[in-house]
């Protein structure tokens, strides 16, 4: 289903079974609403998206959903924070490939994003980066980069690539992230320089902005005020960023209400330490899925 949104900006919406929903924005091809069942939404999305006057065009980036960072993450390079991807006008595959015979879920959507003369630039490489979002049967949220070096120069590329997913929950003080507990991390807020995690659990109670290293491919995000576990799968992505701005860093945002900070966990399947290099005519996949169970239903509880 295509339809207007915010700002008159094109969006999909895919629906599954009942009432599960996502909703994908061609600016930034950014999912920016996710649904369950029960009509709850799972991702976080700014209330301010809906008040700012301004029409989104680029610089500007839709705050909340899932942004994709490509092809810098972050301010790693000399592009503009997060690279171009997430505010330029992605176009729909009218004849997307078919789904893998083994997987069979009917509502998707394939996105495309190529190079233009304008960003050729500032990043002076031909490719096809092409995003399939779908829902799963039970309402999974499944993401599927592909990403192509279509250079005839014969020029290899190198990028950063993040799916920088903000979960909805209910009360941060009360969220606790398995997975990452060990592992080494950049802290962003101490130049980058590495860490091993101490704690046996990840628990918020300040600012956060880390990237952990070499990460495992199952990540779970339990939200116990909601009763609610998101369980990340990912693949093809070795690094999970974990961000929160906490009170201050949110009034200092002008897209983010200073309350918000409370309601959002960003918990980011990506590729940072290493970027990914392909030479023409190579593709690069990175693929994320997302459930959101009851918390009763996982083996922790
Ligand atoms: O992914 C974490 C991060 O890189 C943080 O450093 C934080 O600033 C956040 O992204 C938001 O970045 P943005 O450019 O969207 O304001």
């Amino acid at each position: 289903e295509h339809c207007k949104g915010v700002n008159g900006l094109d969006k999909v919406i895919l629906r599954e079974n009942r009432r599960c929903s996502a909703e994908v924005y061609l600016y930034g091809g950014q999912v920016t609403s996710w649904k369950n069942p029960q009509g709850e939404e799972l991702l976080f999305l700014s209330s301010k998206v809906f008040f700012l006057q301004a029409a989104f065009k680029p610089p500007r980036t839709i705050r909340g959903g899932i942004p994709i960072c490509f092809p810098q993450f972050g301010n790693i390079g000399s592009l503009e924070r997060h690279g171009f991807a997430r505010n330029r006008i992605w176009s729909v595959d009218t004849d997307p490939p078919p789904c893998p015979s083994n997987v069979s879920h009917k509502a998707f959507i394939d996105l495309i994003l190529r190079h233009s003369e304008e960003d050729m630039k500032i990043w002076p490489h031909r490719y096809e980066c092409r995003l399939r979002v779908a829902l799963g049967p039970t309402g999974d949220l499944m993401l599927t980069s592909r990403i192509r070096n279509t250079n005839t120069d014969g020029k290899p590329f190198s990028f950063r690539f993040g799916y920088q997913t903000y979960f909805f929950v209910t009360d941060i003080s009360e969220v606790r992230v398995e997975g990452l507990e060990t592992l080494d991390y950049l802290d962003n807020l101490m130049n980058r320089e590495r860490f091993t995690e101490q704690e046996d659990a990840i628990t918020f109670e300040s600012e956060v902005d880390k990237v952990y290293l070499s990460t495992p491919t199952k990540i779970a995000i339990l939200d116990h005020e909601r009763k609610r576990t998101f369980e990340l799968r990912k693949d093809g992505l070795p690094d999970a960023v974990v961000w929160n701005p906490w009170d201050k860093k949110a009034k200092a945002m002008p897209d983010f209400g200073d309350d918000e900070y409370t309601n959002m966990l960003c918990v980011e399947a990506a590729c940072v330490e290493e970027p990914v290099t392909l030479k023409p005519g190579e593709e690069w996949k990175g693929r994320l899925e997302i459930s959101a169970v009851p918390s009763s239903y996982c083996s922790e509880q």
